[in-house]
């Protein structure tokens, strides 16, 4: 709510308004990293994107063969809470499946790069 103050000084009056800061923080996100292992089907780790992280067959196909082949990829990136339930289902999913595939968070840091907007957050904007 604006706020305005009167000087009181004969007939000029200077209006000062106070602004509110209603910008918010803009939410922080995390990547949820899916890993490779030696033992765990191909054909599991398709069906668990497909399921968990909703990706098309082909979407889920080539991400299991970048991982596979690289190690490590980044599935999506997510808010906290929603990052933490979806590693929580791969790892169930996992584990009734006795197969050691691993997925983690961690925190997406942009890349650093200043987008001169002003707003100092490393270039994280996304519009
Ligand atoms: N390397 C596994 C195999 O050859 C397949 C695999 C891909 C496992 C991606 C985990 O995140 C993974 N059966």
């Amino acid at each position: 709510m604006p706020h305005f103050e009167d000087d009181q000084q004969g007939d000029s009056k200077v209006l000062t308004k106070t602004r509110t800061k209603t910008r918010l923080a803009r939410p922080r996100l995390y990547k949820v990293l899916l890993h490779n292992d030696d033992f765990t089907p191909r054909e599991f780790v398709v069906m668990v994107l497909q399921h968990v992280f909703h990706m098309t067959e082909s979407d889920a196909s080539r991400l299991m063969l970048y991982v596979h082949k690289n190690g490590v990829g980044v599935v999506g990136l997510y808010p906290f809470s929603v990052a933490e339930t979806k590693v929580a289902e791969v790892g169930s999913l996992a584990q009734q499946a006795e197969v050691p595939l691993l997925c983690t968070i961690e925190p997406d840091e942009g890349d650093g790069k200043d987008d001169g907007d002003g707003d100092g957050d490393g270039g994280r904007d996304v519009n």
